[in-house]
């Protein structure tokens, strides 16, 4: 019974992976329907503010024209007894006649955290919780981290040649970027799970990036407005809304024309500079407002580093996953300070020798500890090579033993 109790969870966690960078900040979650070892019905969450992952599996499963009294269902996350943008999922399943809910995990959220569960148990249906347990809370570990520690998680994202090199020096026409097309790709789908992309001020002065995900998928739903709201747990949606672009600029060097203060319609822009430069380059200040950005001063003798003092800021503003994109030195930056909770790197086959602009190592040479990186992942991207992984700390903050 456990083997398949896991193998129809297997399926419901595969089906919850379906909606990663289209529900954030809310967790992807799958739901399987199965009634005498049959599967009746499957659903997940597919879009920020659409039905959860229960209602679409009941729904698929009368799409089919089977009903679904007296059947089990497998899902990723506790269902919800709470009336948000969507009717609570406990009620659905009552409704619907189901006699058993295999859950894998909690889901920590104040309007939850086994509220669910006991709502279904007191209508009579066995709840049984804990199946692939590990795997449902690092599928949705941003959401774990932000909901249970109120942080933002941090995500470094990184392209190197096989020489640590992150850039031609010569950056004429094809030579803009290192890695590959398909890598660039999944660039964007790493964007979409984010509510804030932060680079530094040199790559903006050396790349003039955009930073934001393309193409732009449109929302399926008619009304947006929901989706300018925050959700249940206090984050803000990624979708529908762009995420914030930030800019580290303590001397307040950013061009005036570059395309990030050209776009401030389409996302927002935050500059993140000292309170000594704000007072000094007041005028510099006014002219990034009128274009639509906002400064904001980290204290002058902070008690934390600015970046602490970001990453907090960010926090209150309900913004979940912060994608730190670069250069080597801001990356370095935030792993010395050990900020960072998921690493993905891209790995071009290529070696740029003298050809190479600013590397990875140096600055990575002053970190003091090694980093061991936990749930490795590789995949190919064409000819590049995509790796992932968790620092410890990110498996702490979402109570994993590694
Ligand atoms: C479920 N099934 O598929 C998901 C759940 O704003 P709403 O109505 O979409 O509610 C979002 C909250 O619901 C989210 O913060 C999380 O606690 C829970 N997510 N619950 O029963 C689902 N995605
Ligand atoms: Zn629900």
């Amino acid at each position: 019974m456990s083997d398949k109790n896991e193998s129809y969870m297997q399926t419901a966690l595969k089906l919850a992976q379906r909606g990663i960078g289209s529900v954030e900040p809310n967790p992807a979650v799958g739901a399987v329907l199965v009634k005498a070892n049959q599967v009746i019905g499957k659903g997940w969450h597919r879009e920020f503010g659409g039905p959860h992952a229960e209602i679409n599996a009941l729904e698929n499963c009368k799409t089919l024209g089977v009903n679904p009294r007296g059947a089990t269902m497998y899902v990723s996350l506790e269902p919800c007894c709470h009336q948000a943008k969507t009717g609570p999922c406990t009620e659905a399943i009552i409704a619907a006649g189901l006699v058993k809910v295999v859950v894998a995990t909690i889901d920590p959220s104040e309007h939850a955290n086994g509220k669910g569960i006991e709502q279904l148990r007191n209508a009579g249906v066995e709840v049984v919780v804990g199946v692939c347990e590990t795997q449902a809370r690092l599928l949705n570990a941003p959401f774990f981290k932000f909901t249970a520690t109120g942080k933002t998680w941090v995500i470094l994202k990184w392209a190197q040649s096989i020489d640590s090199k992150v850039a031609y020096t010569d950056k004429s026409r094809e030579r803009r970027w290192i890695s590959g097309e398909q890598s660039r790709k999944d660039v964007h789908k790493l964007r979409r799970r984010a509510g804030a992309i932060l680079v530094g001020i040199n790559t903006v002065i050396a790349d003039d990036p955009l930073l934001t995900a393309r193409p732009v998928r449109s929302p399926h739903r008619k009304s947006t407005g929901a989706l300018q709201g925050l959700t249940s747990n206090g984050a803000r949606p990624s979708k529908g809304k762009k995420a914030t672009r930030i800019v580290l600029d303590s001397h307040l060097r950013i061009p005036l024309d570059c395309k990030l203060l050209a776009t401030t319609k389409e996302a927002p822009v935050l500059i993140l500079t000292s309170q000594q430069t704000l007072r000094a380059h007041s005028q510099i200040v006014e002219k990034v407002n009128q274009k639509g950005a906002e400064v904001l001063a980290y204290p002058d003798a902070p008690a934390r580093s600015n970046l602490y003092f970001l990453t907090s800021e960010l926090a209150k503003r309900g913004i979940a996953q912060l994608l730190v994109e670069g250069g080597p030195t801001v990356i370095a930056s935030f792993l010395k300070q050990r900020l960072a909770d998921e690493i993905v790197v891209y790995i071009t086959p290529k070696i740029l020798g003298a050809q190479g602009g600013v590397g990875i190592n140096p600055p990575m040479a002053e970190l003091t500890e090694a980093v061991d990186l936990y749930n490795v992942d590789i995949k190919r991207f064409g000819d590049d090579v995509r790796l992932t992984g968790l620092s410890k700390k990110a498996l702490d903050e979402i109570s994993i033993c590694p």
